[in-house]
């Protein structure tokens, strides 16, 4: 391009009247959507929102079950703002409390969003897949198909076949191949996901990553520390309350009060004369630095109160609700 050409598109660029900046503002078409992501437990959807995100925001760990509570994570870029809800695994079997409320928070979150990813282990279709391929199915939505892991699969050229199997059992709007953690392929699924997105308002200013709290988001790195801790033990039969919460300009103070279902449980958390829960407080206090940017003093408490996760009145104090 030439510099006179250039300087004559610019020139037909310009306004034919005065607009000030407030008002061309006010014109410019922004879209706003909700993206649910659903699978059974494990299969990497956290890792998922924290790698579109680039930042740790929702907590994760080799054990299912990890995520309990519907978590927003937002990601503005220009005039789009994509909204997703990281959920709790959809898992079969047990009918604690604790496991139908964090079904029907998953399954709640299928309704009202404009996209669903329907996030899969590329390895295996296990009968849980199959139950939330039946949810799923009903959404009133682009449904894409996010297939995980696939740095996992032995022979990458194995893929084709597998996808070609996946798209048999539902019309899905898109099949992905992605590996959540080693970034790949993430930006065609973003690409993607803004495609489904409807011209709206934006909810959240763009600088806002999610509708949690601190103190939420503080528990969630206590809780994610142990769970990483805990051996066999059951990840769900633990709880974390913040007891306190204050910002200093020197640092943030924050009590976390650990509430576990039995004295085992206690015994391996603490470890031999306390090495667990100073490695679990220090682990804790690094990531709750990192995302406060912020200094951090972390206390921890520990409580056995045994039935904790089946006793509805129990789990309604510590925020988690059955409707
Ligand atoms: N190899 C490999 N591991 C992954 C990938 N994505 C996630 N993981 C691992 O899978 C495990 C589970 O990840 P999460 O993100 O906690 O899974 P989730 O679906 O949110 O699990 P729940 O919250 O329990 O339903 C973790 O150990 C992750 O590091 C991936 O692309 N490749
Ligand atoms: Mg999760």
């Amino acid at each position: 391009m030439t510099e006179e050409f250039e300087s004559k598109m610019s020139e037909m660029a310009m306004p034919a009247f005065d607009v000030s900046e407030n008002e061309a503002a006010e014109v410019e078409v922004t879209h706003c959507g909700y993206i649910a992501i659903v699978g059974r437990p494990n299969v990497g959807k956290s890792t998922l929102l924290n790698h579109i995100l680039g930042q740790k925001l929702s907590i994760t760990s080799r054990k299912p079950q990890t995520t309990r509570d519907q978590i927003l994570g937002v990601k503005t870029e220009g005039h789009i703002q994509a909204i997703y809800v990281d959920t709790p695994g959809l898992h079969l079997g047990s009918d604690k409390a604790m496991n139908r409320i964090m079904n029907k928070t998953a399954a709640a979150a299928l309704k009202d969003v404009d996209v669903v990813l329907f996030v899969i282990d590329a390895d295996r279709w296990t009968e849980e897949d199959e139950s939330v391929l039946q949810k799923v199915k009903h959404a009133r939505c682009p449904v894409i198909l996010v297939v995980n892991k696939v740095d996992q699969l032995d022979q990458q050229d194995d893929l084709l076949p597998r996808l070609a199997n996946l798209s048999d059992r539902m019309n899905f709007s898109q099949i992905v191949p992605i590996s959540a953690l080693r970034n790949k392929n993430l930006d065609r699924l973003e690409r993607l996901v803004e495609s489904y997105i409807p011209e709206g308002t934006q909810f959240y200013p763009e600088d806002q990553i999610t509708n949690r709290s601190s103190r939420f988001l503080a528990a969630e790195i206590v809780r994610e520390k142990i769970t990483r801790q805990l051996g066999q033990e059951v990840p769900y039969e633990v709880a974390v309350q913040i007891e306190e919460f204050t910002y200093e300009e020197s640092a943030i103070h924050i009590s976390a009060l650990i509430l576990v279902e039995r004295n085992g449980q206690k015994r391996i958390i603490i470890g031999e004369r306390g090495d667990k829960i100073k490695l679990i407080g220090k682990e804790a206090r690094i990531d709750m630095e990192n995302l406060f940017q912020h200094k951090v003093m972390l206390n921890l408490w520990i409580k056995v109160r045994s039935g904790w996760s089946d006793d509805e009145r129990a789990l309604a104090s510590l925020g988690y609700q059955e409707e």
